[in-house]
């Protein structure tokens, strides 16, 4: 199968709805780390009309370009790196943050991050990214973007957890508002 980028981006889109969020709307198993097996995604999207195969699978796992999936060293097993609203532990263990991490958000959302500091909303836990030009994109896509920076360093001094995906998403359980720093205005 030989699939046009927008096509890879609507397979993408599926698969990241299947796996972080929706499995069950289709029969879809997911165990508790987040894993389902490759035929049973390409068996239950069959049956809601979306065909695709192992080769097609493996191009938007090679292909995607955060690299949000990823096979089990057996290759029989996918899951989403990160990201997840169902309840998954997805098993990563805790690592030592660099200094600063950075988080972009919309600036709409700044007034109530300054009061609550940052909340993982919908997902599991907050995300951060290592590099500036990644947190932009991020905010970005929610409004008029803005770029916090996070005190990590301190917030693990203090006994704040990390975790850091497969993909080099760096992930928390909250960050409270002493250890956000704005951009200078
Ligand atoms: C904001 C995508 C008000 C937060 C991206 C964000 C990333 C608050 C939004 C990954 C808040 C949640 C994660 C508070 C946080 N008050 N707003 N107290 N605390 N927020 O999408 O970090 O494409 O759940 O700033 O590229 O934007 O899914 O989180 O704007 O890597 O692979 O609430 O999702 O990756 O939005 O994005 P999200 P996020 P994928």
């Amino acid at each position: 199968m030989n699939m046009s980028d927008k096509q890879l981006v609507r397979l993408s889109k599926w698969i990241s709805l299947r796996l972080r969020h929706d499995p069950a709307g289709i029969g879809l198993a997911v165990d508790s780390a987040g894993w389902a097996a490759v035929d049973d995604l390409i068996a239950a999207s069959a049956r809601r009309g979306v065909r695709f195969d192992r080769a097609a699978l493996r191009t938007v796992v090679d292909h995607n370009n955060k690299r949000r999936f990823e096979f089990d060293e057996t290759g029989t097993r996918i899951r989403a790196r990160q990201g997840h609203s169902i309840d998954v532990e997805l098993g990563y263990a805790d690592a030592a943050p660099p200094e600063l991490l950075y988080h972009g958000t919309a600036d709409r959302f700044l007034a109530e991050i300054r009061l609550s500091g940052l909340l993982p909303m919908s997902r599991h836990d907050v995300h951060l990214s290592a590099d500036l030009a990644t947190a932009h994109a991020v905010g970005a896509r929610r409004g008029r973007p803005i770029v916090l920076s996070v005190d990590a360093a301190a917030m693990a001094a203090q006994g704040h957890t990390f975790r850091v995906t497969g993909n080099g998403v760096w992930l928390t359980a909250t960050v409270p508002p002493q250890y956000l720093r704005e951009p200078a205005a």
